[in-house]
């Protein structure tokens, strides 16, 4: 075998097979270090007279995960993967991929240029592209349809998901499978192929037959449903030349793949794939977890319930406390038909969810987390409550065992403080509903010891939670800022926009739902209570409007009444309630205020600052670690559109001194609200941006 160093490629010989191990952890990109060592050795091995065929593998955990998404951005280095890959398709000895792991993008691609496919058990191929604002730039789109049809294809490359092995061999992707290592297995097909007992052949010489009206569908249903994003589209477009010769398909779909490889919606999307892996960065990351078995829930409702659907679908044992037992029946009721709704949409099947709710103990006795390593509290949010519980946990729990609080604003240093052992507490605040939500704030208190955070991350990791890192203060990060710019949004409301006018407006940026129509949706009773909490302490200077107030003043808490800005009917509609309408009116004749026009821009250009200025302050403070922390929040926690990378990567694309000046004018009316937080200031100064903070 040859391979000096770090060589990303292996080379070997066996019995007229020349075998090509790529070897680049952990998940063998396709840098230009291996690019190049995969072009030699396919050129290589194609001289040597004793090499009848050729085969590819991964060492490691799989084929490849595709191009180097690093390299992206920065000048292109030679060879191009297209150039390898079409010189893999070209050459003169068959070729043979052995696909196993995460073989992704430029991996599958990789393997669809050679000559004949063989894919190991638990493989999972796919070409995510479009998910990071491109298109499959190495022959993809032209090949897959050669390879498994039009539709196929189109459904494939424009969702970016992925299809196991059986799938894979079943779709044609796949020649054959085989249990056996990834170089056993290459060596095994590479010697059937010489004996030729496997049938090889070029992908490119297929011939694909295009129906230019299902195309048409294609693109029309996706302008449909994802507007706001150009690369499913444009590789729609790629597909559509796949029936011309393959390299006049090839130089087409090129050109589309650099346009989108130059658009802010690809540096967005690879911004929102570092920030779904924030938690690398935490600095206890090095810290060693204590290990987790069983989980104690503390209270039944939506959050707890949730919470406790979370752990079991992560093979997690729960005990679940409630104050009395037909309160916990209830609960295990709720997390039976969290259980369930996972089966009907197909993600696990019902012996799993069996399995899973085997695992649920529910109980009425707070005694019974005496054993359990962790506690998750999700009480009803009050201090004097969640003091008293972990008062109790303080003489029920084992030594060691880490107490978590659910709570989204209160203060944990307090919570900590209830008990004797304040390095094991720490927040753990999900977001609900908390079995489908990613976001989880790990908020760290003054006490809280590494090994208990690192203990968090790997019960996060578990969960294929996203976990973000807050300081303490009220609402975290996300709740905090959340807080601050859902004023915004009220301030227009009564200075003339309707708020569906806003809703929409945020809605056409991106944005999952409009302010207005997720109040109404987390329940705007939720926001009353805190309001209440806050008014004794509300500045004077604070604009306050008070609408909401109104409504809930009514019993009209959203959608769960079935009324609150908008009356919701069966079928899920929502129609602007009028009654609304005539409370907003009500207030500004009272306040003395005239209704003025709000352009769609400005509406976004108002909220969006908002938002951002509270941000800035929250990592100039050190609540959050840095700037993709608090977009890792938005981006899965808050529904922030994705491709444009959370609120201070979106921030970068305006500038800190354009946010300065707009900051400014707003402020000529509302000098209390609108003030420019330091960290902007420092960045126009310096002339860094959010994203220079983030290489810090
Ligand atoms: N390039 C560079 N680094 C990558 C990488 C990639 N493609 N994929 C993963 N990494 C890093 C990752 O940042 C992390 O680094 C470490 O590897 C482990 O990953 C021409 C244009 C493969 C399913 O979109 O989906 O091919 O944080 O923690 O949970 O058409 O990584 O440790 O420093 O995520 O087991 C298409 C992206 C590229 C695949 C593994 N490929 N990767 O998940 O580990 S575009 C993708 C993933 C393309 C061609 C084009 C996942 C994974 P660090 P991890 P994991």
């Amino acid at each position: 075998m040859t391979k000096a160093g770090n060589d990303p490629v292996s080379v070997s010989i066996e019995n007229g097979v020349g075998l090509i191990g790529l070897d680049n952890p952990p998940v063998n990109a396709l840098g230009a270090a291996l690019r190049k060592g995969l072009s030699d050795a396919v050129a290589a091995l194609n001289n040597d007279p004793a090499v009848r065929v050729i085969a590819v593998y991964g060492t490691g955990r799989c084929l490849s995960a595709g191009a180097d998404i690093r390299e992206f951005g920065k000048p292109p280095q030679e060879p191009r993967l297209s150039d390898v890959l079409d010189q893999i398709e070209a050459s003169a000895k068959p070729v043979i991929a052995v696909v196993h792991g995460t073989t992704l993008g430029g991996g599958l691609e990789l393997a669809l240029a050679c000559h004949a496919r063989i894919g190991l058990p638990g493989a999972q191929l796919g070409l995510p592209e479009v998910t990071l604002g491109i298109l499959p730039g190495a022959g993809g789109t032209q090949r897959l349809p050669r390879l498994i049809g039009l539709q196929e294809a189109v459904d494939i490359i424009s969702s970016g998901c992925r299809v196991g092995t059986d799938e894979a061999a079943a779709l044609g992707i796949l020649d054959g499978t085989d249990t056996r290592s990834p170089r056993e297995a290459a060596l095994a097909a590479a010697t059937g192929v010489a004996r030729g007992g496997m049938p090889t052949r070029r992908t490119g010489q297929i011939v694909a037959r295009i129906d230019p009206e299902l195309i048409r569908q294609a693109i029309e249903k996706l302008q449909r449903k994802r507007p706001a994003l150009a690369a499913p589209i444009k590789a729609v477009e790629a597909i559509a030349h796949a029936e011309k010769p393959i390299a006049e398909g090839l130089k087409a779909e090129r050109a589309l793949f650099l346009e989108l490889m130059d658009s802010p919606d690809r540096q967005g999307l690879i911004h929102a794939f570092d920030a779904e892996r924030v938690a690398r960065h935490f600095p206890e990351t090095s810290a060693t977890p204590r290990p987790v078995g069983q989980v104690g829930v503390i209270g039944g409702g939506t959050m707890g319930s949730g919470i406790a659907t979370a752990l079991l679908q992560a093979g997690i044992p729960v005990i679940l406390v409630e104050t009395a037992a037909e309160r916990a029946e209830a609960a295990r009721a709720a997390v039976a038909g969290n259980l369930d709704n996972a089966v009907r949409r197909g993600k696990v099947s019902a012996t799993a969810r069996d399995a899973q709710l085997a695992m649920l103990t529910v109980t009425a006795d707070l005694e019974g987390l005496a054993d359990v390593d962790m506690v998750i509290e999700a009480v009803y949010e009050d201090m004097a409550v969640k003091t008293g519980i972990f008062g109790r946990l303080d003489q029920i729990c084992k030594p060691g065992a880490v107490l978590g609080t659910n709570t989204s604003y209160l203060d944990v240093n307090a919570i900590a403080a209830a008990t004797s052992r304040p390095q094991d507490v720490i927040g753990l605040h999900f977001f609900s509903p908390a079995h489908v939500m990613r976001l989880l704030e790990v908020v760290v208190a003054d006490k809280t010891a590494p090994e208990v955070v690192a203990t968090a991350l790997a019960l996060a990791g578990r969960m294929k939670k996203v976990a973000v890192r807050s300081g303490v203060c009220d609402g975290f990060i996300g709740n905090r800022i959340l807080a601050h710019y859902r004023k915004a949004a009220d301030y227009m409301l009564l200075d003339g926009a309707s708020f569906q006018q806003i809703d929409r407006a945020l809605e056409d940026f991106g944005f999952a739902m409009g302010p207005f129509a997720v109040g109404d949706l987390a329940g705007l009773d939720i926001g009353w209570a805190t309001r209440k909490r806050k008014a004794a302490t509300r500045p004077a200077k604070e604009r306050y409007v008070a609408v909401a107030d109104r409504i809930c003043e009514r019993g009209w808490f959203g959608r769960k009444t079935g009324r609150g800005y908008y009356l919701y009917g069966d079928d899920k509609t929502r129609e602007p309630n009028p009654e609304v309408a005539a409370m907003i009116e009500a207030e500004r004749a009272d306040k003395g205020i005239t209704p003025r026009a709000f352009s769609d821009d400005e509406i976004v250009s108002r909220y969006m600052t908002a938002m951002i200025s509270e941000a800035a302050r929250v990592v100039k403070e050190g609540i959050a670690l840095r700037p993709i922390d608090v977009d890792a929040v938005f981006l899965f926690g808050y529904g922030f559109p994705r491709h444009l990378g959370g609120p201070l990567n979106y921030a970068d694309r305006i500038g800190a001194a354009a946010l300065i000046e707009r900051i400014e004018t707003y402020a000529a009316e509302d000098a209390y609200y609108w003030q420019v937080p330091a960290l902007l200031r420092e960045l126009a100064h310096s002339g860094r941006s959010f994203a220079d903070l983030n290489k810090e």
